[in-house]
């Protein structure tokens, strides 16, 4: 009458491929509850249909290598960040399935003030809280859920209310927000209690993908080695002192599809991208000026103006319209430090204003060619300061144009000015942004006139240098 079946969920990975692992077993000690509640989440995943919309937020903690194990969309968070990052990702994708996993250091301790807000928000997430009273990974240390009296690496005479404070019961602290849709919590314990869980999981799921709203499992777990303890003893640990503690039930059970932003049908996949290694980045075929975006990278060592360089470019781009980003990254050296700059130019919304790929790249020096220029997408441009680039890359599939910046810029009176006669070089070859709104960008910043003078006799000069 019934057919027993063993076997791993289909969005399982085959084997979970990672640097020196036994691509065989997961990372969890025995006992751990990360592991079943994985295979519930994946086992629900599976039954839903939804392993094609799902993006699982792998967190900081023992479960931060989720993403080896379960075939799914996957993103991994800064430590807390999740609540945020879920948020960001559902709004923007709404037919997908978001599911924040956190343990109670990432949840209640670093990330506390952005589950609070998400909760508060009523976001359409699914978030799974995986409470084992310690922060597992980093040896076993308090965390804002640890009971009262528990030894843990810093709590080593038993946490106590006087010095520690109470333990922190997160569900309770929800369900006095009027966001929320959903607040279960459970315990991976004896049988009947893993069915529980089983369909709170599912529960969990379904709410979001009918729109209900915010939802959260809290999970008691055991963490047998962080506590010391056997996995038998672990787990009559939960029951003996973490259940009483923080006591199972469902804490708010309603339906918020009428007030929260409606859930549409399944996205569609994401159209493919039309630079190489699979980011939108400058479409280096497109005649000059007719772009879609641009993804550009100027770098050089500080004190070469590659910031202001820029500054310069992006500013005139606002002026001009465009959706703009400017990214700065640079050494804590005054002087004499690596220096670079991202910026993207865009007809429509930025999605990331990160560039690994860059369609163009300004090379200010030697270092910078060696480390950016193999990154150019293919069909991409390079422009270089000639006066200090010896060595060009060997790459026929981009353009390279060679600017003597600083002989330019000396033979106007202002060595210092070089940066923006390769500003100029690199307007003049690509249309990018006009001459006269970088001019009108940097009077309107209330740049001094004389040095907005001499800012654009160095990118004139730069335009003629490539007209030639
Ligand atoms: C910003 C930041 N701070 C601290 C850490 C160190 N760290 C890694 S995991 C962790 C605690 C995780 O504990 P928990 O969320 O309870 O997960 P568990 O490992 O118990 O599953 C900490 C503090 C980090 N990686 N990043």
């Amino acid at each position: 009458m019934f057919e027993t079946k063993y076997g791993r969920a289909a969005c399982f990975y085959d084997k979970f491929e990672r640097k020196n692992g036994d691509p065989e077993v997961t990372t969890y000690c025995p006992g751990c509850g990360h592991g079943v509640l994985h295979k519930m989440i994946a086992e629900a995943i599976d039954d839903f249909g939804i392993a094609d919309r799902t993006i699982l937020l792998s967190p900081v903690g023992c479960a931060v290598f989720m993403y080896y194990y379960l075939d799914v969309g996957n993103i991994q968070v800064s430590h807390g960040r999740s609540p945020a990052v879920a948020t960001g990702v559902k709004r923007v994708r709404p037919g997908s399935v978001v599911i924040s996993y956190q343990g109670d250091g990432d949840l209640a301790a670093i990330g506390g003030n952005e589950i609070l807000h998400a909760a508060n928000r009523g976001e359409n997430i699914t978030v799974f809280f995986v409470n084992n009273g310690i922060y597992g990974m980093t040896g076993g240390q308090m965390a804002p859920t640890t009971p009262l009296g528990q030894k843990t690496t810093t709590s080593p005479r038993g946490r106590s209310f006087a010095v520690e404070g109470p333990p922190m019961r997160v569900c309770e602290l929800l369900a006095t927000l009027d966001g929320p849709a959903y607040i279960e919590r459970v315990a991976l314990t004896d049988a009947k209690n893993h069915m529980a869980t089983r369909k709170a999981v599912r529960k969990a799921l379904q709410n979001q993908i009918d729109g209900k709203g915010f939802s959260l499992v809290e999970v008691l777990s055991a963490c047998p080695s962080g506590w010391k303890a056997s996995p038998p003893d672990a787990i009559r640990w939960v029951e003996q002192n973490m259940v009483p503690v923080f006591p199972p039930g469902v804490f708010r059970d309603i339906d918020r599809s009428g007030d929260i932003r409606p859930s549409p049908a399944p996205a569609q996949p994401a159209p493919a991208t039309e630079a190489a290694g699979g980011e939108a980045a400058s479409a280096p075929a497109a005649p000059a000026g007719e772009f879609k975006e641009i993804a550009l990278t100027l770098s050089g060592f500080g004190g070469q103006g590659v910031l202001f360089a820029g500054v310069s470019l992006a500013e005139g781009a606002v002026h001009e319209g465009l959706e703009t980003t400017w990214i700065p990254s640079y050494g804590p050296e005054m002087r004499g430090g690596t220096a670079h700059c991202h910026l993207r130019l865009s007809r429509e919304a930025i999605a990331s204003p990160l560039i690994t790929r860059p369609g163009h790249v300004i090379a200010f020096n030697q270092p910078s060619v060696e480390k950016f220029a193999p990154a150019i997408v293919p069909g991409g441009l390079l422009v270089v300061n000639s006066s200090l680039v010896k060595g060009l890359p060997d790459r026929q599939d981009i353009r390279v144009v060679q600017v003597p910046a600083y002989e330019i810029a000396e033979g106007l009176g202002n060595p210092k000015a070089a940066n923006m006669v390769l500003v100029g070089a690199y307007i003049e070859v690509t249309k990018a942004v006009g001459a006269k709104s970088i001019h009108d960008a940097l009077v309107e910043k209330g740049v001094k006139a004389k040095l907005v003078e001499a800012n654009m006799q160095a990118i004139e000069a730069g335009r003629r240098a490539v007209r030639k």
